[in-house]
């Protein structure tokens, strides 16, 4: 085996600001591409040879092929150890897992999450540090310029390795060790949460569906539902990996998670019922007929974590990114403790978890997690959920609705314009960035705070702007409007809209009936249709 020194040509990385290269399964095709992140991420790391690199990945298409690709960059880079999930798969959560109870350097996670797979999907990498989180805005930046100078990978010329089965293999002089996906990360849910009440809960006759949605939570849902907690087989549907997810679109919302939407609607159907989507990391509850928004979730599962064995302490800290609704800032209110309002994305919850400055964490964009890992974490959301239900059994939307009589109700909504035209977009941001709208009235209301959100990590000192403009109102109603930065297509207008509703018996409406005049105003103030020729969203969460 001889390492080998291509020579290649600089390329346009990663875009500054995005924690990870996702791109369609086409473009990491071409000859070098995938090679040329990778080396341009190792150029940029610190010493570490000898040292554990941990890979894996959510089983899409390109998984295998990218997979073979690392194990020999990394042999022909120095690393110690490379340790590999079986199949090359690994969910997120699970990686970072890995990364955390194996003293790992870092690791690289295949997955472009939500995003259809295939050979005509998409198709995404990332690199994770050794606190199993992504890596901080100051890493990718070096990664982003050193991809613009790169003029050289090294390789390994060698045979592929046998990642189907457990086991040791040496590659140049770097151990490849092929490990079970699912067994370090099920022992931590193991101590987090009280399987024998959950159990129970099982036994007394509690039926759940639980949607893997063709991607890689099925068999973390399987060994850990079905084999240790007892639920019976068939409580996991769509549970094997598929390259293509079935051709679907694995992203757990009321769209997209239509099967299991349906699985739990009208008299007779489960108590319970969940989905994750491409990686692993993000998850909807749903109750017989009834949903719960992210949002509402991160609030209840904050106000009950007490009942879980790995909470039992109570939390330091609650965090939620900025367009997730403010029900969990009442709940941190009321325990007394900090609540943080970050960007949106997972990296920013790092350094608050390190720090110890919260416990919990929350996207209204379907994730939620807490310190156990640096990632969120959907199959965690469904456990605290399920040690939850099995302490207080009641049903889940008596649960939500006795939380909304405490503390309130926050209707909330995200409207979605997905692959509209970028340059109409970015146009419609930059108009809005120019008004001045701080003291006017708008639907009704007075407007108390009209920004771009900016945000200082209180750990650090690091800084990042431009997070999405909020039109904040004086009765704590909010539209908040942000490009997303996970497309392949075009661009994706998110428009974010809530309410607070104080009222217990005025909490029982739709809430797209209950903010109509808050859409409405949205939808003028930044003349989506006109500007974007589109008078609906595509995706109504
Ligand atoms: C979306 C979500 C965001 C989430 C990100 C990654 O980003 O809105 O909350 O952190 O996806 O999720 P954007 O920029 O498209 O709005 V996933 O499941 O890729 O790890
Ligand atoms: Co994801």
């Amino acid at each position: 085996m001889t390492v080998k020194t291509v020579a290649t040509t600089p390329f346009e990385g990663q875009r500054p600001g995005t924690s990870g290269l996702r791109k369609k399964v086409r473009v990491f095709q071409q000859p070098h591409y995938l090679e040329n992140f990778v080396q341009s991420i190792f150029d940029c790391l610190d010493d570490f040879s000898g040292r554990i690199l941990v890979v894996g990945g959510d089983g899409r298409f390109h998984n295998r092929v990218a997979v073979q690709t690392i194990l020999k960059m990394a042999a022909a880079n120095g690393w110690g150890r490379v340790l590999v999930g079986q199949g090359g798969i690994l969910s997120t959560p699970a990686a970072s897992c890995v990364i955390r109870a194996r003293g790992a350097f870092g690791g690289l996670i295949l997955s472009a999450s939500h995003n259809p797979g295939g050979p005509d999907g998409d198709f995404g990498i990332k690199y994770n540090t050794g606190n199993g989180g992504p890596a901080p805005e100051r890493v990718t930046e070096a990664i982003h310029d050193r991809s613009r100078v790169l003029d050289r990978y090294r390789t390994l010329e060698a045979d592929d390795i046998d990642i189907d089965h457990p086991g040791r293999h040496l590659l140049g002089g770097t151990i490849i060790e092929v490990i079970d996906p699912v067994a370090e990360y099920a022992a931590l849910m193991e101590n987090l949460f009280d399987f024998d009440a959950i159990r129970a809960l099982f036994a007394g006759g509690f039926s759940m569906r639980f949607d893997a949605m063709n991607a890689v939570t099925g068999p973390y849902a399987r060994a850990i539902l079905e084999e240790r907690l007892g639920a019976p087989a068939g409580t996991v549907m769509n549970g094997t990996p598929l390259e293509d997810f079935g051709g679907g679109h694995p992203d757990p919302n009321l769209v997209h998670a239509h099967d299991l939407v349906a699985a739990l609607s009208g008299a007779g159907s489960p108590d319970f019922g969940a989905a994750s989507d491409g990686d692993g990391d993000r998850n909807m509850i749903l109750g017989r007929d009834f949903y719960v928004t992210p949002s509402d979730s991160l609030a209840v599962l904050a106000a009950n974590a007490t009942l879980c064995p790995g909470y039992a302490k109570g939390l330091a800290g609650i965090a939620r990114s900025m367009p997730t609704s403010g029900a969990a800032d009442r709940v941190a209110k009321k325990l007394g403790i900090p609540c943080y309002e970050t960007p949106t994305g997972w990296k920013f919850f790092g350094s608050l978890l390190d720090a110890g400055r919260v416990t919990l964490c929350g996207e209204e964009s379907f994730g939620t997690g807490s310190d156990h890992v640096r990632e969120k974490d959907g199959l965690w959301a469904v456990l605290m959920w399920l040690n939850v239900l099995a302490r207080r059994r009641e049903s889940v939307a008596a649960i939500v609705k006795a939380h909304w009589a405490e503390y309130g109700r926050t209707y909330y909504s995200r409207h979605d314009y997905e692959g509209v035209d970028a340059d109409a977009a970015h146009g419609l941001m930059e108009r809005l960035r120019g008004l001045s709208l701080t003291g006017t009235r708008l639907a009704g209301r007075d407007v108390a705070l009209f920004d771009d959100f900016a945000y200082t990590d209180p750990v650090d000192g690091s800084t990042s702007a431009h997070q999405g403009i909020r039109v904040v109102f004086a009765d704590g109603a909010r539209i908040v409007y942000r490009l997303s930065g996970t497309g392949t297509e075009g661009a994706t207008l998110r428009v974010y809209i809530e309410r607070f509703e104080p009222d217990a018996s005025a909490q029982d409406t739709d809430p797209q009936i209950a903010l109509a005049d808050l859409i409405r105003a949205a939808g003028d103030l930044a003349e989506i249709k006109a500007r974007t020729g589109r008078a609906e969203p595509t995706v109504i969460t």
